[in-house]
């Protein structure tokens, strides 16, 4: 038997798949381009994408790139790949290419089709090559190289293995044009896989552009937890050159990973707590685990974890496994080198983790996924693999580095002694906390209107703003809260600090939605909240500070949509009677075309400048106003701009404010 041969034995396309009627096996002599009983199967996915994909939207666009290069992924954690690149070109063509051993070329059992075509026409025939290795494309989002190929315009398909080049391309909603076939002769030595696809753009109506940081953040993302596989990203959409290509590859995986988290923050100690292992779980599989870790002087904790490659964003079994070791690993040191004594509590898992930066990625053949958002890791014998390869490797760390040890034992040690100041206090004055007041802020101006679900509040920036909004308003359902100054930036101030500060306690009665692992947005009293700041370089820096303890204080209402920037004019334009306002340069010199000569144009130097009637006119009035939701679709993404632009690093701020106020999808209202 040949290599490819032994290849084919691989595939499985199992009965159950071929008898759902997916795939009615009938011995054909001749090959059909119209095979109806295949394309019932891409048929439904075209029918109904959702049930696929995400959506049909930017995203969901996207995911038929991670699809694909998923399974270059498998191929290079396989052993058998190095290298994945990914090209986009002008028209938005998408080619995925690995070098590894390429797909295999030959006649399928069952469908008496080819392979390739096989994976690309059988709903999830694609999932089992049969070499028992990981398979992220069998994952959370693993769909299938035929739900590519069947949401595509068209898609092709190149493998190069011992000196031929194989093709076949797709079309119409997924048939093959023709059957594979070698086009030629290729070099010996080349071999690995490469598909071409166009995203149809009648599925994908809302649009087929796809944007260059998502895809190159993923990238490297996928390179930091794949050590070792190189990720190329050619983009020729690109006009500077430096954007035109990017390569990733780390050797040092996820220590790597925390060092670049780490990069706009100060790190307390010089290295990073690494580990990697594996243990069979109950049933004999295999679980493998990579950890790392690192404090910064900050006390949020950033902590990120996967499950085969996938951001398992409300943690689950492997967090579970971390915070176990982490916190019975420093509580036993501390208390070896009586840094806790006898009648000290133990430090809390949240005291371990202030400032912490880390990342937990496991790697499980079988994975459970849990929660809301099914992003939860539910396989429990991940705990214990997780905690005791974490453990064991932490341990030997604090033995054999002291030094750092006691950095490390010390930062927790102050936090768990903040944590009970804080706590003392409380009870001392017998105050209620600030998560309890219960009175409203006096500057509040609230609405009449009862009814959260039209009820807005908007953050104003200085008394004088805030006066103009009192007056411009519609006082039935929009709520001022006008705020001193800037406001305390939560990233660089513990949690009781937080606490005493008036502006913030102002936000969190206001709001009534509570703080921390307590919010309830269902609680809230306006499902609007507005951030209206001037259209300056403060302004953007309050808008900062407020999104930032937003972010940190209260994440669901960012995630679930109730956070929106106001966006103020520009420029008024006046001639004569008439008046028109330019919300951006571009704007202004349109509406100055289009009004000719004889015009006065003002700039507005902050919301202060306008009277009730225009700021209500052009910034507040729902027939007018420009609203832009705030979204936070990557994580990890936030955190490293909100760590840099609250950080100590000057230069890389004042830049980022300047140039990219809006980490922010705009969405008009
Ligand atoms: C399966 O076992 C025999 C040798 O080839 C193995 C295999 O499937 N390799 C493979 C598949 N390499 N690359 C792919 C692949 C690459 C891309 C970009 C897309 C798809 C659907 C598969």
């Amino acid at each position: 038997m040949s290599e490819a041969e032994k290849n084919e034995e691989m595939i499985e396309v199992t009965e159950a798949e071929v008898s759902t009627g997916d795939y009615d096996i009938k011995a054909k002599e001749e090959y059909s381009d119209d095979d109806i009983q295949v394309l019932d199967g891409l048929e439904a996915v075209r029918k109904r994408p959702g049930m696929y994909i995400a959506s049909t939207s930017s995203k969901g666009l996207h995911h038929l790139v991670w699809e694909i290069v998923d399974n270059g992924i498998d191929e290079a954690m396989a052993g058998y790949a190095d290298t994945v690149t990914v090209s986009v070109d002008q028209d938005n063509i998408v080619t995925v290419e690995d070098n590894g051993r390429g797909m295999p070329t030959g006649i399928n059992e069952k469908t008496k089709k080819s392979t390739i075509e096989t994976i690309f026409t059988v709903l999830h025939a694609g999932g089992k090559f049969g070499d028992g290795a990981y398979k992220v494309s069998g994952g959370l989002h693993g769909v299938g190289a035929s739900v590519v190929n069947a949401l595509s315009e068209w898609l092709e398909v190149t493998v190069y293995h011992e000196g031929k080049a194989y093709y076949v391309r797709f079309e119409n909603g997924g048939h093959a044009v023709e059957p594979l076939k070698v086009i030629g002769d290729c070099d010996p030595a080349k071999h690995g896989s490469m598909v071409r696809f166009k995203a149809d753009p009648t599925i994908f109506t809302e649009t087929t552009v796809y944007d260059h940081d998502t895809l190159r953040d993923r990238l490297r993302q996928l390179a930091f937890l794949n050590k070792g596989i190189r990720l190329e990203f050619n983009d020729a959409r690109e006009e500077e050159e430096s954007k035109r290509h990017h390569s990733f590859l780390y050797e040092g995986g996820l220590k790597e990973y925390v060092n670049y988290l780490n990069k706009h923050r100060t790190v307390i100690h010089p290295d990073v707590v690494y580990c990697e292992g594996h243990e069979k779980d109950e049933i004999g599989q295999e679980i493998e685990a990579e950890i790392a870790m690192q404090y910064n002087d900050g006390y949020q904790p950033n902590v990120y974890t996967f499950c085969n490659n996938i951001n398992t964003g409300e943690g689950g079994t492997h967090l579970d496994g971390f915070n176990r070791a982490l916190n019975r690993i420093i509580n036993r040191y501390a208390r070896e080198k009586g840094i806790l004594k006898e009648k000290d509590d133990n430090l809390t898992t949240d005291d371990c983790k202030e400032g912490i930066t880390a990342v937990i990625s496991v790697k499980h053949p079988d994975p459970q996924y849990e929660g809301q958002t099914k992003t939860k890791l539910g396989n429990s014998a991940v705990a214990k693999i997780v905690s005791d390869i974490f453990g064991a490797q932490l341990e030997r760390f604090l033995m054999e580095n002291p030094d750092q040890a006691k950095i490390i034992i010390e930062k927790a040690a102050l936090a768990s002694q903040a944590r009970m100041a804080a706590k003392r206090a409380r009870e001392a004055t017998r105050r209620k906390s600030a998560l309890e007041v219960s009175s409203l802020p006096g500057k509040l101006a609230d609405c009449s209107s009862k009814d959260a679900s039209i009820c807005e509040i908007y953050i104003v920036e200085g008394d004088s703003a805030g006066g103009s909004a009192k007056q411009g308003r519609d006082s039935h359902y929009q709520a001022i809260l006008p705020l001193r100054g800037k406001i305390l930036n939560v990233e660089k101030a513990r949690q009781a600090r937080a606490f005493e500060n008036a502006e913030i306690r102002s936000m969190i009665t206001a709001f009534g939605c509570g703080i921390l692992d307590e919010v309830d947005t269902s609680k809230l009293r306006y499902n609007k909240i507005v951030i209206m700041t001037d259209a300056d370089v403060d302004g953007a820096h309050i808008r900062t500070l407020l999104l930032t303890f937003f972010y940190r204080y209260m994440r669901p209402i960012i995630e679930q949509g109730y956070v929106y920037i106001a966006q103020p004019p520009l420029y008024k334009v006046q001639k004569g009677q008439a008046v028109r306002y330019a919300y951006t340069d571009h704007q202004l010199e349109v509406i100055k075309g289009e009004m000719g000569n004889g015009i006065g144009i003002q700039r507005y130097k902050g919301l202060g400048e306008m009277n009730p009637e225009q700021l209500w006119e052009t910034t507040m009035d729902p027939k007018n106003r420009t609203l832009i939701r705030v979204t936070i679709d990557n994580a990890e993404y936030a955190d490293q701009n909100f760590s840099m632009l609250m950080g100590e690093e000057v230069e890389p701020r004042k830049n980022f404010i300047i140039e990219n106020a809006n980490f922010v999808e705009n969405l008009d209202i």
